[in-house]
C-alpha cells in the first residue's frame, strides 16, 4: 500500500468526504481492491477457496480508500478500511493483515458498520479478538500484527488511524500466516489454532 508522495511533500490543510454507510471516500488518492483470485492462499482451505471461485466468480474480499501522505513522523495516516461479508468454508472474510514495518507503532479503528473482530497477535503468538461494531474502537497496541474480520451478513466498515511512518509488512503474514484464525462453529465466531501456520506458502 504503497502512496505515491515524496516525502519531503508539504500538506496543506484539508477535509474530505467519505459515506460511513458504504465507506467510500469522496476524491481518494488511493483506492484498494482485494478479490479472492489473488487471496486464495489466505485461507485454511484454499481448495474451498478455489471451488468458490468457480461457483461465483471473482468476488471482492475488501478494499482501502485513503489519501495520500508523505509517511513521516509527525503525520497521521487514515483510511476506510471497507471488510465485505462472506465466507470461505467455515472461515470468514477478512483482511490479508500486516505488522506495522515500524513495529512499535501502534493503530485506532473505529467501526461504523457491521460486525466483526480485529485479530490482533504479537509474533509471540500471544492474541487478543477485538470485538467491532457501530461506534466501538479497537486499539491496536504497537508491535501486533492485525487483520479486520467480517463475521456479520453486511459490510464492516472502520476509519483506521496510524502514525504517518508506520508502514507495511505483510512477509511473514504471506509466508507464515496468523497463528490463529476466526471461523464459524455451530454458528458463531470461535479463535483456532492456523492449521496451516507455518506453511501458507
Ligand atoms: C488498514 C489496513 C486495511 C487493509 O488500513 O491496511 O484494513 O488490510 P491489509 O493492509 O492487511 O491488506 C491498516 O491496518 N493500516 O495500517
Ligand atoms: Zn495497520
Amino acid at each position: 500500500m504503497e502512496l505515491k508522495i515524496s516525502n519531503n511533500t508539504i500538506i496543506k490543510p484539508f477535509s474530505v468526504g467519505w459515506d460511513p454507510a458504504d465507506g467510500i471516500m469522496d476524491d481518494p488518492d488511493n483506492h484498494i481492491e482485494r478479490c479472492l483470485s489473488k487471496l486464495t492462499d489466505m485461507f485454511i482451505d484454499p481448495g474451498a477457496a478455489e471451488a468458490y471461485l468457480k461457483e461465483k466468480g471473482d468476488v471482492l474480499l475488501y478494499e482501502v480508500y485513503e489519501k495520500a501522505i508523505p509517511q513521516r513522523d509527525g503525520e497521521i495516516q487514515f483510511c476506510s478500511s471497507i471488510t465485505h461479508p462472506g465466507r470461505i468454508g467455515e472461515e470468514y472474510f477478512m483482511t490479508k493483515g500486516h505488522f506495522h514495518a515500524r513495529r512499535d507503532t501502534a493503530e485506532l479503528y473505529y467501526c461504523l458498520r457491521g460486525r466483526g473482530y480485529m485479530l490482533m497477535e504479537k509474533e509471540d503468538g500471544e492474541y487478543e479478538l477485538g470485538e467491532m461494531y457501530p461506534g466501538r474502537s479497537v486499539y491496536v497496541p504497537a508491535f501486533y500484527a492485525h487483520r479486520s474480520i467480517n463475521t456479520g451478513d453486511e459490510p464492516l466498515i472502520s476509519l483506521a488511524v496510524y502514525p504517518g511512518d508506520a508502514g507495511h509488512d505483510y512477509g511473514s503474514i504471506e509466508t507464515s500466516g496468523f497463528k490463529h484464525v476466526v471461523v464459524e462453529r455451530n454458528g458463531k465466531p470461535v479463535a483456532i489454532e492456523n492449521p496451516r501456520y507455518g506453511k501458507m506458502e
